[in-house]
């Protein structure tokens, strides 16, 4: 253990250093208690062993200020001279995890330090675990919320999401822009290249969707099979007819082959757009299905384009 032993006697210090080392720990050692304050990051103690009576700030001081200075448990045994059961009390209550009267049995103290080390050992222990389960938590709530073809958010955390956008644009008063994306003929996609070219696709889209709606707040998810949605936060329906108008663009500069797309043999998509208007009560589902009717009417207007 790395031990820091404040004690203002000299040959006290010297005495009882020598005896750890022996026994194999690690020591260093300090002669005032105003020290450690400027000190004690610097040796970042496993234990501290710690006189009462010194002359610049006596040991329970001290230890109630490390207590309050440090979020981390360190462990702190006393070594004093006073027997009074008044002042054990108060050292312990102070913070100190154990009491030894001086002259110390260097067997007991072995074992003292013994039996902090067990505790300090059980507790990273501890910690190493609870960092494990944060770890496995975080991980369990990302694969919750992620679609496993495409990485994107999937549909629970979408449905979530709409929620508290409905939540956060009544309270502020804004709107917010929801769109929904078809992929077309995707179908005779997947017969002509393969189901798995198709998830290729898929996925190539979802990527590129995420590019284009990057910003923080943009949510991108995968509705179910080829649909997707995107949720523009605080945005009008001006707005949001431009970003349709981007997507329109941007998929027919990527020029991605569909041979059997009767539109120019690319692939194309179709969308829906819902501009929420804070005021007027709606719910999920009623947007979802408001915003499918526009889908279908981009689908009847021939696909490739988008209607709201
Ligand atoms: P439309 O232009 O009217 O949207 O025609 P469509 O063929 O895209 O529409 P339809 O809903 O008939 O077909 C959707 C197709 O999407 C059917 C299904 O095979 C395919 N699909 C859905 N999910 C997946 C998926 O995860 N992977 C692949 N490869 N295909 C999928
Ligand atoms: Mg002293
Ligand atoms: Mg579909
Ligand atoms: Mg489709």
């Amino acid at each position: 253990m790395k031990i820091l032993l404040i004690d203002d006697v000299y040959l006290e210090r010297l005495h009882l250093s020598i005896r750890l080392k022996k026994i194999g720990h690690e020591v260093s050692l300090l002669s005032s208690g105003i020290e450690i304050k400027e000190k004690i990051e610097y040796f970042e103690p496993d234990l501290i062993l710690m006189d009462i009576n010194m002359p610049d700030i006596n040991g329970i001081d001290l230890t109630k200020w490390i207590r309050r200075k440090f979020k981390d448990w360190i462990p702190i045994i006393f070594l004093s001279s006073y027997q009074q059961p008044n002042i054990i009390e108060k050292a312990i209550i102070a913070g100190g995890d154990d009491y030894l009267i001086k002259p110390v049995n260097r067997t007991v103290l072995a074992s003292k330090i013994l039996a902090m080390e067990r505790i300090a050992i059980m507790r990273t222990k501890l910690k190493n675990k609870n960092i494990q389960i944060e770890e496995m938590n975080n991980r369990l709530q990302k694969q919750a919320n992620e679609d496993p073809l495409t990485g994107l958010f999937n549909r629970r955390f979408l449905n979530h999401k709409v929620v508290e956008f409905l939540n956060i644009h009544e309270r502020n008063q804004l709107t917010f822009v929801l769109i929904m994306i078809d992929v077309d003929y995707f179908k005779k996609y997947n017969d002509f290249y393969g189901h798995i070219k198709g998830d290729q696709c898929l996925t190539q889209i979802a990527n590129e969707l995420n590019l284009l709606f990057s910003r923080k707040d943009d949510i991108v998810a995968r509705f179910g099979g080829e649909e997707f949605i995107i949720l523009l936060g605080n945005t009008n329906l001006e707005q949001g007819i431009n970003q349709c108008q981007r997507i329109k663009e941007h998929f027919r500069k990527l020029n991605i082959s569909h041979e059997k797309s009767f539109l120019d043999k690319r692939l194309t998509l179709s969308q829906g757009l819902i501009c929420v208007d804070p005021n007027i009560i709606i719910d999920s589902n009623i947007i979802y299905n408001l915003v499918d009717i526009k889908l279908y009417e981009a689908k009847k207007n021939g696909r490739n384009t988008y209607a709201y």
